[in-house]
């Protein structure tokens, strides 16, 4: 699908509730008469679409003094209509544009009431945890305190190092048999939500995880295996501050509701339940606690405050697709890792063997892998940022996961370009897989059914979801295929450290990473320590190649008028194998809307979507699938607001040729292993090891010297 609804609903929230206020003298006792009259009139705020292929589009469309989102394409940018003097200006502009939500605040009402009704009606859902309703901050802590109290030895709570600007603790829960014992060496896998405030299901589903493997561990035999194998670290709410308002101070209230179809029609509260970021209000400085709820109030759905905190990671930060503006949505920051929540999984990350991490997000139905930015990007070393060496293993990975979550397996990049964000930071530092989930098809926080559906998955995916995606990637951090482990004798009770220093690059400099990991030797005096590989991704060779498309076939097809809502199937068949690209075009003469999507024929006759186009009025659509098995494909032309369209359909299959390739030399890097008994470090050894590696440590230094301590 196409992505493009990703600007703060809050805006719209707050500027409904001043357009609201002067239609509510109060709630009880406003004038019916002129509540209804003024309702009638009201202008519905809307998210749209405005088609701007050209330069001059664009900066026409900056002059207008409309509410432009961030979010914008290189054909498209999103605006906010909050009046009908906007849309009035906008219309007038003779630029075109699309609808994406026709009613905001009916939007959010709905989702109340179905939420409302839904709790209502609900007992014990079929999660984990048998929740019907979204948690709020103190429910994720009890949450949390509650596993572990249940299972000490299975669920232990840690606190994040940074408490939030606003001063909250900021809390995660490990999980592992034997949790509480000291690190033997497992790997880990870290599962996080909640990095923008307004994505609830993000939290949702990481604690869902924690209540699945906890109530599971002994009971379930897959789950009880990993769990003997690995370490299983949950934070479902990095971004405690932002989370909080967004839960507590927003939504939309449908009064309707409350007083019985009554005379108050919709009530906006001033809110935060859009809120995308932290709760920085100035850069550089903290402030007094509560000031972020405090000064929300009188910014618009607090959406000009604070700093994307993802896009603030340090890897390659302050690059393309981050913004320098305060007010901005992905507002960077004032400096790599400014913040209190990014400094938290930095830290996090860089004390433990993190081997695979998802950090979830909402929404598109995606399953995001590094790079961030294109990879013809130059970037700050001066070449092509090109794939990531472990392009085939990601892929891979994120092929198994989205088999069961239904999503698309797709680099961050296709996306849109990001910097700073979690996985480019934490995969180029560490070496260990990173992905980012985008939950749920259309919504930041839709009907909690979704969420349900989401996690335990829904249609097809029944009984997979995101619940076996998880297992998939924690399945993935125990496999000693795709990291490396290191084994040994060494004292008992001896402390192991591995330790790292370099320079991480951002977009413009680079700064300072420490890794610092530790185990303990246990009673037998031997060690298995799962570890990420030696050498940084970042500093690997790559072969950076120029490629060029050579067209193979091609196929148009005509089509004549049909019906607003209507479509059209034009059958196209894949007989060509190695195929790099089916590019799919759509045009027509007339400024009209018509939609593509591209489906593939599955053995008994049902169609799978493998790609679609539905984004501006009167341009033409184009959709491209990488790499299209062989097979029947269904090209559908759907009619979203035609009268009279005629058509031409093109279907063109490419193969890539390398026109030219680069080998950029790599470094190789170590880790330092020391051997510390009694506080003092008895031996010191260089460890070079590659991913999928396994290598035998001679610690017999170490083992003379504890011997001689005693
Ligand atoms: O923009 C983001 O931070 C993510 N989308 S969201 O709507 N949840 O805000 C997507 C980030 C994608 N790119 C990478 N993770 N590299
Ligand atoms: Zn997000």
């Amino acid at each position: 699908m196409i992505y493009r609804s990703r600007r703060s609903l809050a805006v719209i929230a707050a500027a409904l509730t001043t357009a609201l206020l002067g239609l509510t003298p109060s709630v009880s006792t406003g004038s019916a008469e002129a509540v209804e009259a003024d309702t009638d009139t009201a202008f519905a705020p809307q998210l749209v679409t405005v088609d701007t292929p050209t330069r001059a589009d664009k900066q026409l469309l900056q002059t207008l003094g409309l509410d432009l989102t961030e979010h914008a394409g290189h054909d498209y940018i999103e605006v906010v209509l909050h009046t009908g003097s906007d849309a009035a200006v906008l219309k007038e502009s003779g630029l075109t544009y699309d609808v994406r939500i026709g009613n905001l605040l009916e939007r959010e009402a709905r989702n109340n009431r179905a939420n409302a009704a839904y709790a209502a009606a609900t007992l014990q859902s079929p999660l984990p945890s048998g929740r019907d309703s979204y948690r709020t901050l103190p429910d994720y802590n009890d949450d949390m305190r509650q596993l572990a109290n249940i299972r000490p030895n299975i669920a232990k709570v840690f606190d994040l190092p940074h408490p939030s600007l606003d001063g909250k603790a900021v809390h995660g829960i490990e999980i592992g048999a034997n949790v509480r014992a000291p690190e033997d060496g497992r790997p880990v896998f870290l599962l996080m939500g909640l990095h923008h405030a307004r994505e609830w299901p993000s939290g949702e589903l990481a604690m869902e995880f924690a209540y699945d493997l906890v109530k599971n561990y002994g009971q379930d035999a897959r789950i009880t295996g990993l769990l003997d194998k690995a370490r299983v670290l949950i934070v479902p709410v990095v971004n405690v501050d932002g989370f909080d308002l967004s839960r507590t101070d927003g939504g939309l209230v449908d009064l309707r509701e409350v007083d019985d179809g009554g005379t108050v029609s919709i009530l906006g509260t001033p809110g935060n339940a859009y809120k995308r970021k932290n709760c920085r209000v100035v850069d550089g400085q903290d402030t007094p606690d509560g000031t972020c709820r405090a000064f929300s109030a009188t910014s618009p759905g607090g959406f000009g405050i604070g700093i994307d905190p993802n896009r603030n990671y340090g890897g390659f930060w302050g690059g393309p697709g981050a913004s320098a503006t305060f007010a901005d949505p992905t507002y960077r920051g004032a400096g790599p890792f400014s913040e209190p929540e990014t400094q938290n999984i930095r830290e996090l990350i860089s004390s433990r063997q993190v081997t695979t991490m998802i950090s979830n997000h909402t929404f598109s139905n995606l399953v995001l892998r590094p790079n961030g930015v294109h990879p013809d990007t130059i970037g700050p070393d001066g070449n092509p940022v090109g794939n990531p060496p472990d392009e085939e293993g990601m892929r891979a990975l994120g092929a198994e996961m989205t088999a069961a979550n239904g999503y698309r397996n797709i680099h961050g990049w296709e996306l849109y370009d990001t910097t700073g964000t979690t996985e480019d930071w934490s995969y180029n530092a560490t070496g260990g897989f990173g992905f980012t989930f985008e939950i749920g098809p259309d919504e930041f926080h839709p009907p909690f059914p979704q969420v349900i559906d989401e996690y335990l998955g829904a249609g097809e995916y029944a009984g997979k979801g995101n619940r076996e995606a998880y297992l998939d990637a924690l399945e993935n951090a125990v496999d000693t295929a795709t990291h490396s482990v290191i084994r040994g004798s060494a004292p008992k009770g001896a402390t192991l450290r591995l330790r790292k220093q370099f320079a991480t690059p951002t977009w413009e400099s680079s700064f300072t990473d420490t890794l610092n990991t530790t185990m303990q030797v246990g009673d037998n005096g031997r060690f298995t320590w799962h570890i990420n590989q030696s050498t940084r991704p970042v500093v690997q060779e790559k072969l950076v190649e120029i490629t060029e498309d050579k067209p193979v076939r091609s196929e148009t097809y005509q089509g004549g008028p049909t019906t607003i809502g209507q479509h059209v199937d034009h059958p196209f068949t894949i007989t060509e194998t190695g195929i790099d690209v089916l590019q799919v075009d759509l045009d027509w003469p007339t400024p009209d809307d018509l939609d593509l999507e591209v489906y593939k024929k599955n053995a008994d006759g049902s169609l799978t979507q493998v790609g679609s186009s539905g984004n501006f009025v009167g341009e033409k659509e184009r959709a491209e699938i990488a790499a299209p098995a062989t097979g029947d494909y269904v090209l559908r032309v759907i009619n979203f607001a035609s009268t009279s369209p005629t058509y031409d359909l093109t279907a063109t299959l490419f193969d890539s040729t390398v026109v030219s390739s680069e080998e950029v030399p790599g470094l190789i890097e170590n880790w330092t292993l020391t051997c510390e008994k009694g506080g003092q470090v008895l031996q010191q050894v260089p460890v070079i090891i590659d991913r999928g590696e396994q290598a035998k440590i001679d610690l017999s230094t170490c083992i003379n010297r504890a011997r001689n301590l005693r």
